[in-house]
């Protein structure tokens, strides 16, 4: 372990780590029941299009929320944009900016205006109080986001949307797992989006499912994801390809076979890094609220400049140089990204509390690929730096100083 920041690898000393530690190593169950499912795909000769193992796995997701439907999908970008366009939104739909650029994406891929609210900055999560003033003639519906697997406000969300009579999507890409009032999610809005890429804590390699309750949303899905075909040579409907592969779906049963244990691992990993980054000036770990049921899939710390003395652009490069790949998830907001930066150069003046976390977090690494000893370095090193912030910072300006 280092004991002076002048071995941090940023000031010349040895990186901690020999090989790059990484946010998003995917989870993999059994390598052997993954094959077995493989063979059985060869030898069935049955890829894709509604096979076994994709109704297999629908019904099990489905089982597990307590939720009428799961369509699986190809992705969770398809599964988001599918459910708009099902759901009839249009005109202008609110969202957080906070959020994985997808979110956005989604709508304005169909020329649906996001308009981006404000978040709460004790749960990062869209502010329900912010929510009505950013209602126009032209809004149609509210996504909300479960921000890195802890619900949103959606007792609140149900009721702006009822009341003002808007259709209510949660983006829950995050949130496969978890539960909001012992209820899974799943079973909220009119219907809610899961991702299963490879960097989620369940992943079907590439891959993502829309869940929800509603029999005629459900059916349009069931068009839409297969190019609007009610039967051979008869299509009622504009469609898409959105449909899983059969061999995504033997992973995400393969997978669901180990959940539990990819949980345990999570939550051990969420434990220490609590535990051992507890106490430190300006070091705040987001916290899961342990009496439902969280998927621990991100670690994410905020980074209070004023104390720790380095921000957190610093803290990501001193990481970086020890092979700490920590990420800045969601940096720098959707409103500061491309088309919706030129589209609304003046968002940030209604997003003061986006603005300021995306400038706070760090996502840190966990999952199966990360063990105690690694985690417990990395605490190493970012206690030290802001327990010697104020040098670490002069130090980093001389060394840029002499580039
Ligand atoms: N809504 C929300 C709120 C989302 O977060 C996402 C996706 C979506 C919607 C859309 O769902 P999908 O269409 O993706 O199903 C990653 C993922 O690509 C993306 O799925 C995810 N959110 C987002 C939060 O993270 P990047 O650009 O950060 O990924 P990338 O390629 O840098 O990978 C992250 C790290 O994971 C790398 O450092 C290396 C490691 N990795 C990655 C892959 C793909 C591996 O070790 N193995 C791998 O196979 O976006």
């Amino acid at each position: 372990m280092k004991a002076y920041i002048d071995n941090l690898a940023i000031f010349g000393g040895t990186p901690t780590f020999s090989e790059k530690l990484h946010v998003g190593r995917p989870n993999i169950g059994s390598r052997d029941r993954l094959l077995a499912r493989v063979d059985d795909i060869l030898e069935r000769r049955w890829l894709t299009n509604n096979g076994p193992y994709v109704r297999e796995l629908e019904h099990k997701i489905s089982e597990s929320m307590n939720v009428q439907h799961c369509i699986a999908m190809c992705n969770g970008t398809v599964a988001l944009e599918i459910a708009i366009r099902a759901m009839g939104l249009s005109g202008e739909v609110i969202v957080p900016s906070m959020t994985f650029i997808a979110t956005a994406h989604a709508l304005q891929w169909q020329e649906i205006r996001p308009v981006f609210c404000d978040i709460d900055p004790k749960t990062y999560n869209i502010d329900p109080n912010r929510i009505e003033d950013m209602i126009t003639p032209r809004t149609t519906g509210i996504i909300g986001v479960h921000l890195f697997g802890r619900p949103c406000d959606i007792e609140a969300l149900t009721e702006i949307a009822n009341r003002r009579n808007l259709k209510l999507l949660f983006d829950a890409a995050h949130a496969f797992g978890c539960s909001y009032k012992g209820h899974m999610i799943g079973s909220f809005g009119n219907a809610e989006v899961f991702s299963f890429h490879a960097t989620k804590f369940f992943n079907t390699f590439e891959g993502g499912a829309i869940v929800t309750n509603d029999n005629a949303l459900a059916a349009k899905i069931q068009l839409m994801k297969n190019f609007g075909f009610a039967g051979y040579d008869n299509v009622i409907y504009i469609g898409t390809n959105g449909k899983m592969s059969e061999v995504s779906a033997a992973m995400g049963l393969t997978g669901l076979e180990s959940l539990k244990e990819f949980i345990k691992v999570n939550r051990r990993n969420y434990r220490q890094y609590k535990s051992e980054l507890k106490d430190i000036p300006g070091i705040q770990l987001m916290p899961y609220d342990e009496r439902e049921k969280c998927n621990y899939h991100y670690i994410i710390m905020a980074i209070d400049k004023r104390d720790t003395g380095v921000s957190r652009d610093q803290m990501i490069d001193i990481l970086h140089a020890e092979n700490i790949l920590a990420r800045r998830y969601f940096y720098p907001g959707c409103h500061n990204m491309e088309p919706y930066r030129s589209y609304f150069p003046h968002a940030k003046l209604v997003l003061p509390e986006t603005e300021k976390l995306v400038r706070r977090v760090i996502a840190l690494p966990t999952g199966t690929a990360i063990g105690t000893q690694e985690i417990d370095q990395i605490c190493h090193i970012i206690r030290l730096v802001a327990e010697h912030g104020r040098e670490v910072r002069e130090r980093l300006t001389e060394v840029k100083r002499q580039i």
